[in-house]
């Protein structure tokens, strides 16, 4: 048979949302490329996903469900069939929920953003169970909620036009690695002539290929931005007009501006004045006197720290206050998903809950570590007994890994985990269920970075007994006796449940429409909030935010001080004096990648950057093997004595499985189970350590 090429979308936690095209020849997938029509993709794909038939026919994939017959976390198990594994699986949930329906939780996240396979069938189980909710946290809702009290939504300007603005300023965000189409619109901004900035404690592959590289220590970007307001108000860099008409709060925004002279800030954040003022003087000349579109590409890794949702605020200020936004090569974007007009009534079914509109407790994935290790007697619901895990891998993702382990390892606790291949969270499960890859499954995708629809068709069948997640919970639902039509739903009806009707964003745009031709762009204007039209209660950009008032929150953009810094916590500083963060590595996505050869190949070990400073005062030399270390746990990595990680600061690029390390851990061993000041986040880079050298006979073999 003639090869034939199939339209598709990439799956990935990750900005760019690319259209594929999967080229299919005798039932086997060869070939995976970028959509060269798709204006988004560009026809260009990461080294990642242009492997993506590496990963699919990896000869690793579970494609049979496993019992396990060893310990917890040991990673034995034998296959059995799908009868016997459903049917046990039935038995002892239900067995629970005749108990307590709570004891149940669900644990997933973006290992596919796909709206059918990430939310659809799985929610309508776990609602129509009762089990407890998960409060999907882990990675973007501190900057998400700070967007929303901001702007009123996750919105923003379209990078699509960035290549005219004459300043971008990438801000805790590493494009190279996380965000490549927007790093190539950037490039030809550069060609055009436009100065590129990087806010980023770590010198990033990006950050090295920008103009100017500001570093503040993490978690004080806060302070940095309101400087920077302080002098655009101080020497009058203000759209008078914009703010009048398109703001609230400016006279609130100004009185806490005056508190963050540049002096201060520059205390702070351990950078020099004079590059707040440049900074500062440079977007304001550009946009305010001469008219230039200047864009913030702001992004999650500033988020990631206590004050992380006061920051985000504050920087979602600037563009409002020099109104960039009044053209489409200027203003700000962190997300777009907040454009998507999506039914998730119609696809998740919250009315199947026993008691809606009364909802179960909901359980943060945050803090997985703690709630699994809580015994039921400290007033956050019953003790967990079931965790239900797909699209994730919390045993090595999420924060203080010591105790999300210690949880997983309960041999009380009955754990499914639906998966590609055993992950370290897999090997904790009673039962492995095989699922598809996005190869194998249909599914439709919106963005995140972009604002195109995109269908996923199935490219080739199912490899071995692998199920997509909807079949495995629709075949569930069956043995638990969920009688309700949604159930029977295929995936291809799904699909078409997931586009909200009569939104004028998505005239035009249906399930029909989009598998025929992969993508669709949504109607949403050039320069979105040129003329404001915030969807904020006031339909402005509020500087000052009422709602924040009534939540108990500071209503004015505020600094909150990282938890672990000299500043805040003197003592732990003081036996933990370097700040580590752990930001995404090139060749993974999360901890996705990490078991493709050629991937960790090119990524070589874990690694630890450390300032040459540093390291001399601890006697470590580059390529030594050292050990990070604090109160909560400690990793081994080899150190690369490096000045891209600034004094004070150590890097360790992730998310390694754990079991792929050479000791067995990885740097959430170190991280705390914290929240951040808004939207119940986890502070992955609000985190002290300690390093010293490991003696070559102390190494973990
Ligand atoms: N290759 C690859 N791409 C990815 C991912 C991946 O794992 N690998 N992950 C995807 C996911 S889930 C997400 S959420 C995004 C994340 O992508 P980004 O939003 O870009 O976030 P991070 O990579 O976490 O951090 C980006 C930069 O922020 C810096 N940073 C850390 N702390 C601070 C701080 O306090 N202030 C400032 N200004 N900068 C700070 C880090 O040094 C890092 O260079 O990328 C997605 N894309
Ligand atoms: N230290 C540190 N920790 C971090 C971060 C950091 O920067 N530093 N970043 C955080 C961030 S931003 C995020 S988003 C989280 C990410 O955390 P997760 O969302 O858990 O992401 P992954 O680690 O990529 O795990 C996704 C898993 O889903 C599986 N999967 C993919 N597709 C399917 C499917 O169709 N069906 C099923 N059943 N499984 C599938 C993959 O095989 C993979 O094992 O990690 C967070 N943890
Ligand atoms: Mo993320």
């Amino acid at each position: 048979m003639a090869p034939r090429i199939v339209r598709a979308a990439c799956p990935h936690d990750c900005p760019d949302t690319c259209a594929l095209l999967v080229t299919v020849e005798d039932g086997r997938a060869i070939k995976v490329a970028g959509d060269p029509e798709h204006p988004a993709t560009q026809g260009v794909l990461c080294t990642k996903v242009s492997r993506y038939t590496e990963r699919t026919y990896h000869p690793d994939r579970v494609l049979t469900p496993l019992r396990r017959v060893g310990r917890k976390g040991e990673g034995r198990f034998e296959p059995v069939s799908w009868d016997e594994a459903l049917d046990e699986i039935a038995v002892r949930l239900s067995a629970i929920a005749a108990r307590n329906p709570e004891a149940i939780v669900p644990y997933s996240y973006a290992g596919t953003m796909g709206l059918v396979q990430g939310e659809s069938m799985a929610a309508r189980f776990f609602h129509r169970l009762g089990a407890s909710l998960l409060d999907r946290t882990i990675c973007a809702s501190a900057g998400a909620t700070a967007l929303k009290y901001t702007y009123g939504a996750t919105v923003g300007m379209d990078i699509e036009f960035v290549a005219d603005a004459r300043l971008v300023i990438i801000w805790g965000g590493n494009p190279i690695a996380s965000n490549l189409h927007f790093w190539t619109r950037v490039q030809e901004a550069k060609r055009r002539g436009a100065t590129l900035v990087a806010i980023d404690p770590y010198r990033s592959l990006t950050a090295e290929k920008c103009h100017r590289h500001i570093a503040p220590m993490p978690g004080t970007d806060g302070a940095l931005a309101l400087a920077m307001i302080h002098v655009l108000i101080r020497d009058g860099l203000l759209d008078h007009d914009y703010i009048a008409q398109h703001t609230v709060g400016f006279d609130a925004l100004r009185e806490r501006a005056m508190e963050f002279p540049p002096a201060r800030a520059a205390g702070i954040c351990g950078v020099p004045v004079e590059d707040i003022e440049w900074l500062a003087g440079l977007y304001g000349t550009l946009a305010v006197r001469e008219r230039q579109p200047v864009a913030i590409r702001m992004n999650y890794g500033m988020q990631r720290v206590h004050g992380g949702g006061q920051a985000v605020r504050a920087v979602a200020c600037l563009p409002s206050l020099v109104g960039a936004w009044r053209d489409p090569a200027g203003g700000l974007q962190l997300s777009t998903s907040g454009f998507f007009p999506i039914d998730h009534e119609a696809l998740q079914r919250p009315d199947l809950l026993p008691h809606w509109p009364q909802v179960p407790r909901t359980v943060n994935m945050s803090t997985i570590g703690d709630a699994l290790l809580d015994d039921g007697t400290q007033g956050n619901g019953p003790k967990i007994e079931a965790v239900v895990v797909y699209n994730s891998n919390p045993v090595a993702v999420a924060p203080e890994s010591v105790k999300v382990a210690e949880g997983f390892a309960r041999e009380d606790l009955f754990t499914v985990v639906l998966e590609h291949f055993r992950t370290d969270t897999a090997d904790h499960a009673d039962f492995v269920l095989p699922a598809t890859t996005q190869l194998e499954h249909v599914d439709v995708h919106k963005a995140y970075g972009h604002t195109y629809f995109l269908a996923n068709n199935q490219a080739v069948e199912p490899l071995g007994q692998a199920l997509p997640n909807t079949e495995i919970f629709r075949r569930l639902a069956a043995r638990m006796g969920f009688t309700e039509p949604c159930f029977a739903d295929s995936d291809e009806t799904i699909a078409s449940q997931a586009i909200l009707r009569d939104d004028q964003r998505a005239a035009g745009i249906s399930w029909d429409s989009l598998k025929e031709q992969g993508w669709q762009k949504l109607r949403i204007g050039k320069a979105p909030f040129a003329n404001g039209g915030f969807p904020t209660p006031s339909g402005k950009c509020e500087f000052y935010s009422a709602a924040m008032a009534r939540d108990g929150l500071d209503p004015v953009p505020a600094y909150v001080a990282p938890y672990e810094a000299p500043s805040s916590a003197p003592e732990l500083a003081a036996r933990y004096p370097l700040a580590m963060i752990s930001p995404p590595a090139r060749n993974f996505l999360n901890s996705t990648f990490v078991n493709v050869d050629s991937l960790r190949g090119t990524e070589g070990e874990p690694h630890l950057d450390i300032h040459p400073d540093d390291a001399a005062a601890r006697g470590i030399v580059n390529g030594g093997m050292v050990r990070a270390f604090n109160d909560r746990g400690s990793m081994q990595a080899r150190a690369r004595v490096t000045d891209r990680a600034r004094r004070g600061l150590v890097v360790g690029l992730s998310i390694w499985w754990k079991k792929l390390a050479p000791d067995g851990k990885n740097a959430n061993e170190l991280t705390s189970q914290r929240l951040t000041d808004m939207g119940r986040a986890p502070v992955f880079y609000d985190c002290l350590v300690e390093v010293e050298a490991v003696p070559s006979e102390a190494l973990a073999s």
